[in-house]
């Protein structure tokens, strides 16, 4: 039996996608291998205070406790994930980006990179993650750590982030020149770069 969707599932459900209870992998390289000891996450770019840290140094930082919402462009949507870890702004409260910074570019391991405006990673529902309901985030979702930007389809969402750029202008990221939409809005359907103008 499918069962319908209550109205808080209606309304927090983006056109063209469907919910899904499980939690689907989607990756475009191989999980890269996470050693403690030799882990640095890089702060660099137009900050005033450049900076890296150490796995410890990174879990020492002040965290916080969210949950959101996942809407793959893929087409499916995946309600109430609890995320804990240490807010985007908590990062650049540290790096002070200078005036002229617009843009911010995530970074993996692989060189995977996405992109999105600086004010949309300032929002108080974006983190770095390392766990998932009440579990480490598991390697193949990103684990040891992850961005999570819910209001962005989750290719924004960069997993096994090892960085983070801050530009003064935008440069688009892995699927970004791959025929996949700069913005990314799931409630207007921003899916393809065609729709751009
Ligand atoms: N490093 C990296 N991050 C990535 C991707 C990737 O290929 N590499 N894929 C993105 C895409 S398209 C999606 S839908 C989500 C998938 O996250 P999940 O496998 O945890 O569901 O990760 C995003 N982050
Ligand atoms: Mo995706």
């Amino acid at each position: 039996m499918k069962l319908g969707r209550t109205p808080d599932e209606k309304v927090r459900t983006p056109p063209g996608q469907r919910l899904t209870r499980g939690w689907p992998v989607l990756h475009a390289e191989t999980i890269p291998p996470f050693d403690e000891s030799t882990w640095r996450f890089r702060v660099f770019g137009l900050v005033a205070n450049p900076f890296e840290l150490s796995w410890s140094a990174f879990k020492g930082l002040p965290t916080v406790d969210l949950t959101s919402d996942i809407h793959c462009v893929t087409g499916w949507s995946k309600l109430d994930n609890r995320w804990e870890g240490v807010a985007f702004t908590e990062i650049a409260a540290r790096a002070q980006p200078l005036p002229a910074v617009t843009h911010v570019v995530t970074h993996a391991p692989s060189g995977y990179t996405a992109n999105v405006p600086l004010d949309v990673v300032m929002d108080d529902d974006v983190l770095f993650a390392w766990s998932h309901d009440g579990e480490p985030l598991q390697p193949k979702h990103g684990g040891p750590l992850r961005l999570v930007i819910p209001k962005r389809y989750f290719w924004k969402s960069v997993k096994w982030a090892d960085g983070v750029e801050f530009l003064d202008h935008d440069e688009r990221g892995f699927w970004e020149v791959r025929g996949y939409h700069n913005d990314a809005h799931p409630f207007a359907e921003e899916r393809f770069s065609w729709q751009e103008r």
